[in-house]
């Protein structure tokens, strides 16, 4: 096993500077050393309290280093610190204690136990017992009288850990309810493999494990003995259960194994973990190897199962918020790392978008063929599209089957919002609450929440006095609305209710749609998808999907590169007509500038002005459809099926509300300008608070308790649309300043889901598990984020993706226009570049700032 980076380096600047050997030392030499590098360790987190007390031991006296954790403890440690006997002292475990303090809630007992050679065995081995014995005997003062008692220790004090569970189940002493051994001298034996072996010989190698031999019990029959090598206890059945956690490149190895399988073969449950890559010492060399931060983290999970089995249940590695397309995906993303993960989703099941949005019509106006994951080719080939474009239904069922073939739905608890999180920064965990009153501890939050999820409907006087059904499309009954019959008034006409009008005026006896604001919609020109279609694409899909990830849009769709003004009037003619009858949203690609030049921008316009001319009959009602006053495209380009048709049948009624809005809604419909509109049902397709809504609405806090919804008063600031400064380890799914809306959502998400997922797991593989965007980084994204919809005309319209459609909400532009291609590619420079404007931090300090550390051990 290769030693890890950080070790190797750690170990040159042992080498480089040229101390002596520590058989070549005395203790006191080894000592002054010792003392240096607990110099590198830096201050631990804030205790509620830390006492020492000073108790009669045989002869004279020791000290316990008492370390109380900010509320109640759920149970006591008593450690024993690492040292050959010979070295080590209170200050030197006081960063690791008070760490293992604040992320367990136990109180730590850390035992300052007199050394060898001026006390050798069996005085470190009375002492501990002492200490013990204290600690038992006042743990109603230390904690509560009943909370578990665990024993732990590093190297010679998980000897001395061990020695206390054999000597308390032999004496009848304090019930211990858990052992956690840390590469324990489990036997004098140092002619095992692993003492011999040359990769072994680190920063403790075997001579100096002889040294300290020959200091605790320089008679060499002495180390027979079960309290010097416990190992060689005749009996080990009955002892209390143990975690062993060993270090691969370790003289120690092999006697810890041999220990752990001694103790599973006596009936003993036993959890061994070995770290790769470590050496021996690794786990006292807090915030100096990102090992010893690795150690912890399994150390505390260990503890916190025997001490608060509730909330070992109630802990997760990570917490995802929401099972749409982004939530599902990053479950399975993070499950299959290892992640322990939870996921909260408010609906009684899996879909997100398009589990709510079951209003009649709806449809994705991205082809199916693109609006599905890549990530699993099985997948690809098992599932078949009927339609180019997808209804709700039949994407709804295909989440479904994703959530049963991955079986996600085990990690995911359904009918439970997330109301708030807290980053606390002593514990390194986010504690997230639900509506249901559960909370769970987690290290990573991921906001799968998507960004047209709340819902918004205005306020309008007199709603409560309506008489009928209201619903917002977003909130369709699961099992219909009856429509027979029935007169129903639809308020607003975004990409739902030209979805939606057509659909209810098919079924219901009069349709009245108030709009204030037309739009522009192209054809949809759905169809079904033929057998020949559907095998070749999936014949095809490698391609296809590595054109997806690179493209724009995130679908096939090509940007034309030609200028309008390049072309006569009549070639413009020509291509716009023949996208208007491929249909679909690529119309607005049909020039290079459409989005970047008022001119070309008035061609297209005017093309679909004069189309809504053709289609519509009555002239006032073709005017009041007819868009004008922005840009086509700065708001979202809409996708129909006989929308504009729908105005020339009789039982539908266009009402404007732009200069004369809806005055009232009656107890019998809506009034606009004195006139009732009679209805039964009123639909609100009024759209959502988007992009920023689905987390505002969450109680998320952050270092200081910062409010995410504050620092994002003037609108949202991330990097790279996927973290926010001052929110570790908090990371959100299309969020604002990620392509997201503009581009195919799928490939968006699945971007997102594998980079959040890969920079979690990198850095945890080097033992940093705390991770956010630095303020610079952020700022710099933002800055681009701007200046790309600067150059746009996106910002000319007062749409949802400048948040114009929620009273108050701060006019920014959300999105990062850049499109799928451009952003994937800064992305994998930031990859590339060592996660480039990521921080990294190993506990409560900065990693950078601890690791390269100037004092020479
Ligand atoms: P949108 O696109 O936000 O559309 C909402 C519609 O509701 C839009 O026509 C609004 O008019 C209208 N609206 C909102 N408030 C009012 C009031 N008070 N009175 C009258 N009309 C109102 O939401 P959608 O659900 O259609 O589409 C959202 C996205 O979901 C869509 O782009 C796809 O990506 C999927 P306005 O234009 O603001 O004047």
């Amino acid at each position: 096993m290769d030693l890890d980076a950080e070790t190797i380096e750690f170990l040159q600047r042992l080498a480089d500077s040229g101390r002596k050997p520590l058989h070549e030392s005395t203790p006191e030499e080894a000592r002054q050393r010792s003392a240096l590098l607990t110099g590198l360790i830096g201050p631990g987190p804030e205790m509620a309290a830390v006492r020492e007390v000073e108790i009669a031991a045989d002869g004279g006296s020791i000290t316990i280093r008492l370390l109380m954790p900010a509320v109640e403890a759920d149970g006591i440690i008593v450690y024993y610190h690492g040292g050959g006997w010979v070295l080590g002292d209170l200050d030197g475990y006081d960063t690791l204690a008070r760490q293992l303090a604040a992320r367990t809630v136990c109180t730590v007992a850390l035992v300052d136990y007199r050394l060898a050679p001026e006390y050798p065995f069996p005085a470190p081995v009375e002492d501990s017992w002492t200490a013990l014995r204290w600690v038992d005997e006042n743990r109603a003062n230390l904690a509560r009288a009943d909370v578990p008692l665990i024993v732990m220790g590093d190297s010679a004090g998980g000897n001395l850990a061990a020695v206390m569970t054999q000597r308390s189940r032999r004496e009848d002493g304090p019930r211990i309810d858990h052992q956690v051994l840390i590469y324990p001298v489990a036997d004098a034996d140092v002619d095992r493999p692993s003492y011999i072996a040359a990769p072994n010989q680190l920063m403790v190698d075997r001579p100096a494990m002889m040294w300290f031999f020959d200091h605790y019990a320089p008679q060499v029959d002495l180390r027979s003995d079960p309290q010097v090598s416990p190992l060689r206890a005749p009996d080990l059945s009955g002892l209390p259960p143990a975690t062993v956690l060993l270090a691969s490149n370790d003289p120690l190895h092999d006697e810890g194994t041999a220990y752990a399988a001694a103790l599973a073969a006596a009936g003993v449950p036993v959890q061994t973990r070995t770290l790769n890559g470590q050496m021996h010492g690794f786990f006292s060399l807090v915030n100096i190897l990102p090992g010893a931060a690795m150690g912890m983290d399994f150390v505390v999970q260990q503890v916190i199962s025997v001490v608060d089995p509730a909330v070992a249940d109630a802990r997760a590695d990570a917490v995802v918020i929401g099972a749409g397309f982004a939530g599902l995906y990053m479950l399975k993303r993070l499950r299959d790392v290892g992640l322990r993960v939870r996921l909260f989703e408010a609906a009684e099941d899996v879909g997100g978008t398009w589990y709510w949005n079951s209003y009649p019509g709806a449809r994705c106006d991205v082809e199916s063929i693109y609006y599905s994951y890549s990530f699993d080719r099985d997948l690809e080939q098992e599932w078949t599209w009927t339609h180019r474009y997808a209804s709700q239904s039949e994407i709804l069922s295909y989440l479904r089957h994703v959530a049963d073939k991955f079986a996600l739905r085990k990690d995911i608890t359904f009918g439970t919002t997330v109301t708030g999180a807290t980053w606390d920064d002593g514990y390194g965990v986010w504690r997230v609450n639900c509506d249901t009153g559960e909370t769970v501890r987690c290290t990573y939050l991921v906001s799968a929440a998507g960004c047209l999820s709340s819902v918004q409907i205005p306020r309008l006087p007199g709603l409560d006095d309506f008489a009928g059904s209201v619903v917002h499309t977003a909130r369709w009954p699961a099992d219909g609305l009856e429509l027979a019959g029935r007169r129903v008034a639809v308020v607003g006409t975004g990409s739902t209710g030209i979805q939606v009008i057509p659909a209810l005026a098919e079924q219901a006896a009069h349709v009245t749609v108030f709009q204030r604001t037309p739009h522009f919609s192209a054809p949809a020109r759905n169809r079904g998808l033929s057998d020949d279609e559907v095998r070749r694409v999936k014949n095809e899909y490698p391609t296809i999907r590595a054109r997806c990830r690179i493209n724009p849009a995130g679908t096939e769709l090509t940007k034309s590169e030609t200028p309008a003004g390049a072309l006569t009037a009549e070639e413009r003619e020509h291509v716009l007509r023949e996208k208007w009858e491929s249909g679909g949203p690529g119309i607005i690609s049909v020039f290079a500038d459409v989005l970047s030049n008022e001119e070309a921008n008035d061609v297209v316009a005017a093309f679909f002005r004069n189309r809504i001319a053709e289609i519509v009959e009555d002239p006032a009602v073709t005017e009041m459809l007819t868009p004008s006053g922005y840009p086509i495209g700065a708001k979202r380009i809409c996708v129909d099926t006989a929308y504009y048709e729908t105005f020339n049948r009789d039982n539908v009624t266009l009402v404007s509300v732009g200069d004369t809005p809806i005055q009232q809604i009656t107890e019998n419909g809506v009034m606009v300008d004195g006139i009732d509109y009679p209805a039964d049902i009123l639909v609100f397709a009024t759209g959502f608070d988007a992009i920023t809504g689905p987390l505002n609405r969450i109680d998320i806090r952050g270092r200081e308790g910062a409010l995410l919804r504050n620092k994002w008063t003037h609108g949202p600031r991330t990097y790279l649309g996927v973290a926010t400064a001052g929110f570790p380890n908090l990371f959100t799914i299309t969020g604002p300043g990620s392509p997201s809306v503009l581009v195919n959502m799928v490939t968006a998400i699945e971007h997102h889901v594998e980079f959040i997922a890969d920079l979690v797991t990198s850095h945890r593989a080097q033992g940093i598990t705390v991770i956010e965007p630095t303020q610079e980084a952020e700022d710099d994204w933002v800055d681009r984020v701007n200046a790309a919809a600067d150059q746009t005309l996106y910002p000319r319209a007062g749409s949802w993706y400048m948040g114009a459609n929620i009273p108050g909400k701060p006019r920014v532009f959300m999105p990062f226009v850049g499109g799928m291609g451009v952003y994937r590619q800064f992305c994998d420079d930031v990859i590339a570049d060592g996660y480039r404007g990521f921080i990294g931090h190993v506990g409560a300090q900065s990693y950078a700032e601890v690791y390269p550390f100037d004092g020479k051990p």
